[in-house]
């Protein structure tokens, strides 16, 4: 395949716009023109993940800037926060942590690989390989008297797990990803927008102990395919892995919401604008390329192929473009894109013990987990209101956090 990356982009202004592109928010963006106008060298940046539950398609959101920021120059840095994710609730047991952050440094390889993005320089860490020693620990003291507990805990409300009584470890990890900018010595912290408030908490508190404030770089948080955009945690069906089944993408996508003639808050629209287009640009290496191809049936219309995301839009608010069909073109474009992926997984053992040692119990229920989808859904606007009148449980056959996925949510 010929490389996303055969030329770095060197030009300061571009570099910048490249590394900022399609973020919801940036702050203290100064830093980063700083070092590229005036320190002329190559900005440091990192993305922090909690190996928790298995990676799903929103993952794809996250990877894309991470090509931005390569192709930018930029010395990029994924941390798995394996610590994070045992002091998240628990959400990952010690037993089982270090398969799982194998596990995640596998799927972000083979994410990066499969849109042609070269990764030799992409450095990982995995946190409690410097979380647990002298210099690292006496900063997580100096700023637990700077912090009360009232900032920890408002800085981790949309990123830890909110429980009826919350312990103490909700407190310590907002305090541990700030200090981890400087023991990854990082010039920018990327993440979702979710993690605003710990990034301002960095902000805010890093110079009291002695360390330099980071700019930091917040993707959107992107519907998921629940309904009205909305996740549905309680429906793991709903949730397509990375390494997923063909037949098994279908059947979900199939049952997610997605009402007809709405573009708002329509997940597998989302997917196209957040995902499919972006990966289609950066192969390209050009922006605004755009196509889209749906294998919908004769006596529908036939075969179409879309070359704007907007034309497609119009279609479907129309009505000229129904859910079946967006459906299952939406499936066919995310089949390709796990295509090479799961060829990785199948081809590496260590990628296969990875998964395996990391979510035993998964591993043991998977048989008999995908239940058919009942609602099919309707060619006829109004329909799907009707069925979902009906059947309100299929028609919330949401991607549970694509959000996450799509950034949306927190990865977990
Ligand atoms: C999640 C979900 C998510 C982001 C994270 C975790 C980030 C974790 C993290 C931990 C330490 C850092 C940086 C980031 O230094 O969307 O479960």
């Amino acid at each position: 395949m010929s490389s996303t990356f055969d030329n770095v982009v060197t030009d300061p202004t571009e570099q910048y716009n490249l590394i900022t592109k399609g973020l919801q928010e940036t702050l203290n963006g100064q830093i980063i023109k700083d070092i590229l106008e005036k320190e002329k060298r190559h900005v440091k940046i990192y993305w922090g993940t909690a190996p928790t539950g298995k990676p799903h398609c929103g993952y794809f959101v996250p990877m894309i800037k991470l090509a931005h920021f390569l192709k930018a120059g930029c010395e990029v840095t994924v941390l798995l926060a394996d610590l994070h994710a045992y002091l998240d609730n628990m959400k990952a047991p010690l037993e089982v942590v270090q398969h799982r952050s194998k596990y995640y440094e596998l799927v972000v390889k083979a994410i990066l690989r499969s849109i042609g993005v070269p990764i030799e320089k992409l450095k990982f860490v995995v946190g409690s390989s410097y979380q647990q020693g002298g210099d690292y620990v006496l900063d997580l003291f100096k700023l637990s008297n700077i912090v009360s507990q009232n900032d920890a805990k408002r800085a981790g409300a949309d990123v830890v797990k909110q429980v009826a009584n919350p312990l103490l470890s909700g407190l310590i990890y907002p305090l541990m990803q700030a200090i981890d900018e400087q023991h990854l010595d990082c010039d920018a912290q990327f993440g979702g927008v979710d993690q605003r408030k710990i990034f301002v908490l960095a902000e805010e508190n890093l110079p009291s102990i002695g360390y330099k404030k980071r700019a930091h770089l917040m993707n959107p948080m992107i519907p998921g395919l629940g309904q009205g955009g909305k996740m549905s945690a309680s429906d793991p069906n709903s949730k397509i892995d990375i390494i997923e089944d063909p037949k098994v993408v279908k059947k979900k996508i199939n049952s997610a919401y997605c009402a007809p003639g709405e573009v708002k808050d329509n997940g597998l629209i989302a997917f196209i604008e957040y995902v499919v287009q972006p990966i289609q640009e950066l192969k390209a290496g050009q922006d605004g390329v755009f196509d889209f191809k749906i294998d919908r049936p004769e006596k529908y219309g036939g075969p179409i192929t879309y070359t704007s995301l907007d034309a497609l839009k119009a279609d479907y608010e129309s009505g000229a473009l129904a859910p079946p069909d967006l459906k299952s073109g939406t499936a066919d474009r995310i089949n390709e894109l796990l295509a090479p992926i799961r060829a990785e997984f199948e081809s590496n053992a260590e990628f296969q013990a990875a998964q395996k040692n990391g979510y035993p119990a998964a591993e043991a229920k998977q048989e008999k987990k995908v239940k058919k989808p009942k609602n099919k859904g309707t060619r006829y606007p109004g329909g799907a209101a009707a069925a979902a009148a009906a059947a309100p449980a299929d028609a919330n056959g949401a991607v549970e956090k694509t959000a996450e996925a799509l950034e949306t949510v927190k990865l977990d």
